[in-house]
This record gives C-alpha cells, sequence and structure tokens, in this order.
C-alpha cells in the first residue's frame, strides 16, 4: 500500500536519479548543518558572510551546471534541488547561489573566452572570489533594454570606457568582479567584465532593506572606467546575452522559491497541531486543514513543473517562456503561502525566531528581482497571444 507522504505528496522523490538524491540528501544536511544556525542573526542584523559562499563552494554547489573550470556538470534538476535545500533556510542565500553560477559564471562560460573562463570560473566555483550581475539602472528596471550605460572604444589604449550607473545589484558592495551589461556605440549590448580595484569604479550599499537582509545590495557606478578589450565577452550581442543568463537564474528561483514555501508549510503544520485554542489543537479545525491541503497542493504541483522544465532543459527541449511561467508561479504561489502560513501562527508569526515573516520579506524580491510577477504575465501574455503589451 502506498502511504501519503505529505512532504512529499506526488512522490517527487521516486523521479530522481541516485546522483540527483545524493546531491539533495547533502545539501539538505549542509544547509540545516551550516547555514540555519546563523541565519536568524544574519538576518537581524543585515550581516552578509563571504564565508557563506566559500561553505558553499567547497561543497561544490557554485556553477554546478557548468562542465569543467573546477564544476561538477550536474543536471539541471540537481541545480534546482540545490536552489530548493539553499532557499528553504534562506532566499538571501540562495539569491548567493544565483547570481554566483547562473548569472557571473554563467554569463562568462557561455558568452567568455578560453582564457576568461580559464582565469575566472575556478576561484568564483571555490567561493573564494565573488561576483556579481549589472542589468537594472536606477531608471531601467523592467525595460533593461533602454539602458543609459555606455561603452565607448578607444583603439589607441585598446580599452572600452564604461560610464553609467547600475542599481539593486545582488553581491555588488563585496563583489570581486562584475559582469557589467552596456551599450557600445553600434547601439548593440554587451557584458564586459570589471575587476574592483578599478579607477572610477565605486559600489555603495543600500542601506535600510527589509528583504534579503543576509545578503549585500549595492549600485555599481562606473565614471568613466576603462576596462582592457581582454574584458569584452565576445559571445553575446544585445539583450539575449543577459536574458540567456537569467533564463537559467529564473529557472532556479523557481525550485527555490517552493523551497522557502516548504518551510513555511512545514512551522505551520507543526504549530497548529501544538497549539490549543478552544480546548483543541488548531490543526483540528476546517479552516485550517484546507489551508493546508492548499499550500500541499500549489507546493507539489509547482515542484513536478520544475522537474518536468528541469528535464526538458537538460535535452535543451525548452523554452524561455516555460521558465517565466515557472518563475512567476512558483514566487507568486509562495508568497502567497509564507503569507497564509504567518496567519495561522497569530502573533509568534511575526517573530522571528518563527522564521516565516522573514521568508515573507524575502519573498517579496523574489517576486520582484529577475522579472517582476507582472513583467512574466506580459511575456506570457505576448506568447499567447502575439501582442506585446509593455
Ligand atoms: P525583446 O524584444 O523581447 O527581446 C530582445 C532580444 O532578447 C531576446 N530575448 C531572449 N533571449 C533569451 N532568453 C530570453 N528569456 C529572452 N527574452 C528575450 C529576444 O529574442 C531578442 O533577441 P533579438 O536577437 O531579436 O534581438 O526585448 P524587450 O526589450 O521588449 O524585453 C521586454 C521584457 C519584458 C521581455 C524584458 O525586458 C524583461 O524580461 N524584463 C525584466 C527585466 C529583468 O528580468 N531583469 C533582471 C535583472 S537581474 C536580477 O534581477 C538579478 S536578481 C539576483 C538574485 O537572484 O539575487
Ligand atoms: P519597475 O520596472 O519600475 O516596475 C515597477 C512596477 O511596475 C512593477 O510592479 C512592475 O511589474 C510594473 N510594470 C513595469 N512595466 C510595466 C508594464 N509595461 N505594464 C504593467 N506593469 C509594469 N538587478 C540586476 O541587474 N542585478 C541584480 O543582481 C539584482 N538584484 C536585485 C536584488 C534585489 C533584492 C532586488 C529587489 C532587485 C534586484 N535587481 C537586480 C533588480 C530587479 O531585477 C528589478 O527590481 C526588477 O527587474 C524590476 O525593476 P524595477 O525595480 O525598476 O521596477
Amino acid at each position: 500500500k502506498v502511504v501519503f507522504n505529505w512532504e512529499d505528496p506526488l512522490n517527487l522523490e521516486s523521479q530522481l536519479t541516485e546522483e540527483e538524491i545524493a546531491i539533495k540528501d547533502t545539501c539538505r544536511k549542509f544547509c540545516q548543518e551550516k547555514l540555519f544556525p546563523r541565519i536568524v542573526k544574519a538576518n537581524r542584523n543585515e550581516e552578509f558572510d563571504r564565508g557563506v559562499l566559500k561553505d558553499l563552494g567547497a561543497m561544490g554547489f557554485l556553477g554546478a551546471t557548468i562542465q569543467g573550470y573546477g564544476c561538477p556538470g550536474v543536471s539541471n534538476v540537481a541545480y534546482g534541488l540545490i536552489n530548493r535545500e539553499v532557499e528553504r533556510i534562506d532566499s538571501a542565500y540562495r539569491s548567493s547561489v544565483s547570481v554566483q553560477s547562473s548569472l557571473y559564471m554563467g554569463a562568462i562560460h557561455m558568452f567568455g573566452t578560453e582564457q576568461q573562463k580559464e582565469r575566472y570560473l575556478p576561484q568564483m566555483a571555490k567561493g573564494e572570489t565573488i561576483g556579481c550581475f549589472g542589468l537594472t539602472e536606477p531608471n531601467h528596471g523592467s525595460d533593461p533594454g533602454s539602458m543609459e550605460t555606455r561603452a565607448k572604444y578607444n583603439s589607441a589604449s585598446k580599452t572600452y570606457i564604461l560610464s553609467g550607473s547600475k542599481t539593486w545589484i545582488t553581491n555588488a558592495p563585496t563583489a570581486d568582479s562584475m559582469v557589467i551589461w552596456a551599450k557600445c556605440e553600434d547601439g548593440k549590448i554587451r557584458g564586459f567584465i570589471v575587476n574592483r580595484g578599478s579607477k572610477g569604479l565605486e559600489t555603495p550599499k543600500i542601506e535600510g532593506k527589509f528583504s534579503l537582509r543576509a545578503s549585500a545590495v549595492g549600485m555599481i557606478l562606473l565614471d568613466n572606467v576603462e576596462v582592457p578589450e581582454e574584458n569584452l565577452l565576445p559571445g553575446a550581442e544585445g539583450l539575449k546575452g543577459p536574458f540567456s543568463c537569467l533564463n537559467n537564474a529564473r529557472y532556479g528561483i523557481a525550485w527555490g522559491a517552493l523551497g522557502a514555501a516548504e518551510t513555511c508549510l512545514s512551522i505551520a503544520r507543526n504549530y497548529v497541531l501544538d497549539r490549543k485554542q478552544f480546548d483543541r489543537p488548531l490543526a483540528s479545525n476546517q479552516l485550517i486543514q484546507k489551508k493546508l491541503a492548499d499550500m500541499v497542493t500549489e507546493i507539489a504541483l509547482g515542484l513536478q513543473s520544475c522537474l518536468h522544465v528541469g528535464r526538458l532543459k537538460d535535452k535543451n527541449m525548452h523554452s524561455p517562456l516555460m521558465i517565466s511561467l515557472l518563475k512567476r508561479n512558483s514566487a507568486g504561489k509562495s508568497l502567497e503561502i509564507a503569507r497564509v502560513a504567518r496567519d495561522m501562527l497569530g502573533a509568534n508569526g511575526i517573530q522571528d525566531e518563527y522564521h516565516i515573516i522573514r521568508h515573507i520579506m524575502n519573498l517579496e524580491s523574489v517576486n520582484t528581482y529577475e522579472g517582476t510577477h507582472d513583467v512574466h504575465a506580459l511575456i506570457l501574455g505576448r506568447g499567447i497571444t502575439g501582442i506585446a503589451a509593455f
């Protein structure tokens, strides 16, 4: 007889390979033992810890899908499972994985020269150096195609001069190296590797952030920063450069956000089983049970769709629209699940020792970055109707 397991109601485990199960279990143990004990304090005090990236790197969780350059070359499903385990603890830690793996390392791996890959990827895989990805600007968030950052070629010095500003950049204040997207004189967007220490480069931290408090987010100010021509990523031309990196990061977020929702579900379930009102456990009320049933259903269906697209991705049979559908669904539903879970804990739900309020605050960002919930609706709307509404 098949026993119903509320933590894995559709038996996702049975659809994973032995290697994927081993990666998931190792990652879960690592996250619960090494990351969980740090997070309440890190979030409360707004502390970003470089040691987290080193620890993740030592475990082989950075740039995990890349073959070679010190990376293990695991499946896209395994990458998703890593994101899910890390985000069970906190979206800020998963953000570090997304930015380092999919956005920074992904850009260099997909579009860089052999020399760039050999120089940057192995250190980034170990978490010894930190990368970031500068696309968003103060005046251009959902519409990066209108960016104002410019790159001008100087043939005498064989350098590009970058000027402009980027904002809301994860890891910017601590990054050793940055992938910056800028418009060249021919009007085409290209990617450049800009290293810390470059003259004219500043990366102020954005203060007063009440979401993803365990990650450092900042601006990148480029005042005629000179970069050698060998820092151009030669394989990327036009917006499809940054968007190709975003496809991979958005796919990982789709798994990750559901990990945060699973944590909220589990805390809420334990709470309503323990807590008595009107002389009986909260869990014995129909309203409470319906909420749990809705959460379990959305998480299970969401994970199945992530698994499905992950398998298609491994065969290169996915499309960016599938990923928009997943990212929008997972981020939006996980935020809703976290809010319902918070409500089930009453007043205790707003206290950080119970974790759910932290996940809600984080998921607000997750629902906004890498394309807002509504922008992904518009991407899907264009796919459905053929009409761009943005
Ligand atoms: P559009 O005309 O649609 O496309 C321009 C060119 O790009 C190609 N393209 C894609 N290629 C690969 N993958 C995708 N997903 C692609 N989407 C578009 C497209 O084929 C075209 O190529 P070509 O050769 O014809 O030139 O461009 P648009 O300007 O109309 O775009 C509109 C829209 C809404 C799709 C787009 O701008 C968008 O996605 N906006 C959202 C912005 C966004 O996601 N920003 C993310 C910043 S990074 C971040 O948030 C990191 S958070 C980090 C963390 O996890 O902590
Ligand atoms: P806007 O584009 O100004 O949108 C504001 C509102 O208007 C949203 O609700 C949006 O859905 C809506 N809207 C926009 N256009 C339309 C339209 N045509 N029709 C209907 N509604 C519309 N960026 C990076 O490049 N790198 C990073 O590492 C990075 N990290 C981030 C970390 C955090 C914590 C956060 C919060 C953001 C980060 N971002 C990063 C930026 C992120 O990608 C942008 O915030 C996001 O793309 C939205 O842009 P915006 O904030 O300028 O909002």
